[in-house]
């Protein structure tokens, strides 16, 4: 047996076959079986439209049973899965394309216009569609393809997928993900949270990200586990299924979603056995109000897509709240101030982690890759928190000014290119505001050469530029932006000053 993920899941459901797999809300549900058989077909016409082992494979579909198994069939063939948000624009689109230079793109058959002409410009050569009801250019050839029932003999240094995912400067870049990395932490995590035969998922997150896509699925095939496959997050439907369900994996958004809805009680999640939050902090008063309405103490872990899960709240002991618990199985975490010193126990520094599950570096950039690794191994995850004595850690901040908004992670820089490129704005500055809903939204402050530019029109140049969760839920016109002594803006002004600027009127001093 190579180390090809596929083998490693495979091997891990093979004897549950004929148990169901997918169980999406309306339609049929998908056993293990005609899962790994479709994504032998899929593979096949994967391979046919000239795709080889190595070769990036760039997906940008709805979720659907047909996404999980192209991604089962990219592994089977050796080549690099590469999800995208469908949120993103084609512009957006067209950077990826460029910079990956996969041979395949795999988009929606309703594509927004433009996005074939897109893929062929960055000299993507096989343009295919998939569809949510088993449609699309790529599900036709893998129907009439004979199966390709093999697996490509891959090593555990071999890349299985690349993300996208940005620094505090410059555009997004490729993290490259191999088999190694995901087979490790799906097994840290599988004997973390202590999965159990008879375990239900219900997986709600998208599929385009590694919590929704590794995390959650990952476990729930090593387990041979049913997965209640619901297309996003609706807090009706996610109520509908968790009598059936054992396990939710989900942002602080959906806790705070499901609290908000006033009849949601624990009767509901009697059948439950453990609710699991990442991805972006767990605000302390969902943490507690959800325990005293639910009777469940959500367990938080943290992670990051260039290292896959790093640490874990205890599935028996501790769950303490703000606090996302201990290193899992063989990863290393210390937290090291500005020269790289340990800090002493309970002291604010930068996290910095080692072990099986940390990438291989940047597609194409090396010296970003150089720069964010100590000679020693360790990654610099560019996050800031503290470690007790036991090892426990707690995250309190980022030293980039990245936004997490409801688990997406949006670039204020990005934005305001974009923004200052809009005629008659003169200069910008994006920060993250606390949000009741998001955790942190988006929020513009623009200097206007003249009064004339609205925000309306801001909005409506940022269209087809920026997916829109990362257009601003708030534009602040100012007649100058607060600057340090050195000129530098003070985001921490901005931010400080506009706290409640998101908080529902009767919150607001
Ligand atoms: C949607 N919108 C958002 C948004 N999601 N705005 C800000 N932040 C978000 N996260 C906007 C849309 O652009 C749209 O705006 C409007 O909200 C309605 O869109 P929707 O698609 O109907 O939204 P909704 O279904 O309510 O989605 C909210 C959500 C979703 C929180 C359920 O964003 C979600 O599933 N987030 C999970 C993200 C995730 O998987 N992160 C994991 C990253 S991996 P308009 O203006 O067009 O009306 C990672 C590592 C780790 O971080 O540790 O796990
Ligand atoms: P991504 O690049 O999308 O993988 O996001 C990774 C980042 O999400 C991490 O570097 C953290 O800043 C953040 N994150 C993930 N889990 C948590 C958590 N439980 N609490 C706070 N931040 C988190």
């Amino acid at each position: 047996m190579s180390d090809n993920l596929f083998e490693t899941l495979h091997t891990s459901f093979a004897p549950v076959l004929d148990e169901t797999f997918l169980r999406p809300p309306t339609e049929r549900s998908h056993s293990y079986r005609e899962i790994a058989a479709r994504s032998a077909h899929l593979a096949a016409a994967l391979l046919e439209a000239g795709t080889i082992v190595g070769d990036r494979v760039a997906v940008q579909v709805d979720k659907s049973p047909d996404a999980i198994a192209t991604y089962l069939a990219c592994l089977r063939i050796g080549a690099v899965y590469m999800p995208l948000n469908v949120a993103y624009t084609a512009d957006e689109v067209g950077y990826y394309l460029r910079d990956a230079t996969p041979s395949v793109f795999v988009g929606r058959p309703q594509s927004q216009a433009g996005l074939g002409e897109v893929a062929r410009e960055a000299g993507v050569a096989s343009l295919l569609t998939l569809g949510i009801e088993g449609d699309g250019s790529l599900a036709q050839r893998a129907e009439s393809l004979p199966p390709y029932d093999d697996v490509a003999p891959r090593s555990n240094a071999d890349l299985a997928a690349m993300l996208y995912t940005s620094g505090t400067t410059g555009k997004p870049k490729g993290a490259m993900i191999t088999h190694g990395n995901l087979a490790t932490n799906a097994r840290a995590l599988f004997e973390t949270w202590g999965w159990q035969a008879n375990d239900v998922l219900l997986h709600a997150l998208p599929v385009f990200h590694v919590h929704g896509l590794f995390v959650a699925l990952h476990c729930a095939m090593l387990g041979g586990s049913t997965v209640e496959f619901l297309p996003r997050f609706d807090p009706a439907a996610v109520r509908a299924a968790l009598p059936r369900a054992t396990v939710l994996m989900g942002v602080p958004t959906f806790y705070s979603r499901l609290l908000a809805e006033r009849d949601f009680d624990r009767a509901e999640c009697a059948h439950m056995r453990l609710f699991i939050s990442g991805s972006a902090p767990l605000p302390e008063t969902v943490f507690r109000a959800f325990a005293e309405r639910t009777g469940h103490t959500v367990l938080e872990r943290y992670g990051m897509t260039e290292t896959g899960i790093l640490t874990s709240n205890p599935l028996s002991g501790d769950r303490i709240e703000g606090t996302v618990g201990y290193p899992l199985p063989g990863v290393e975490a210390r937290v090291v101030d500005e020269a790289g010193a340990p800090c002493a126990p309970s002291t604010t520094g930068s996290v910095e982690v080692r072990g099986p599950g940390v990438f291989r570096g940047y597609w194409n950039n090396p010296e970003k890759t150089k720069a964010e690794f100590r000679a020693d191994g360790f990654f610099r995850t560019g996050d800031l928190g503290t470690r007790a004595a036991d090892g426990r850690i707690a995250l309190v901040g980022r030293s980039s000014d990245m936004i997490i908004s409801g688990g997406y992670n949006v670039y204020p820089k990005e934005i305001e290119l974009s923004l200052d490129e809009v005629p008659g704005v003169t200069e910008s500055a994006v920060v993250g505001l606390p949000h009741p809903d998001f955790g942190e939204a988006v929020a513009a402050f623009i200097v206007r050469e003249t009064a004339t530019v609205t925000d309306a029109e801001i909005s409506r140049a940022l269209e087809g530029r920026l997916a829109r969760f990362k257009h601003p839920k708030r534009i602040f016109f100012l007649d100058a932006l607060p600057r340090n002594a050195m000129g530098k803006i003070q985001k921490a002004v901005l931010r400080s000053e506009n706290t409640s600027a998101f908080e529902p009127d009767e919150k607001k001093a």
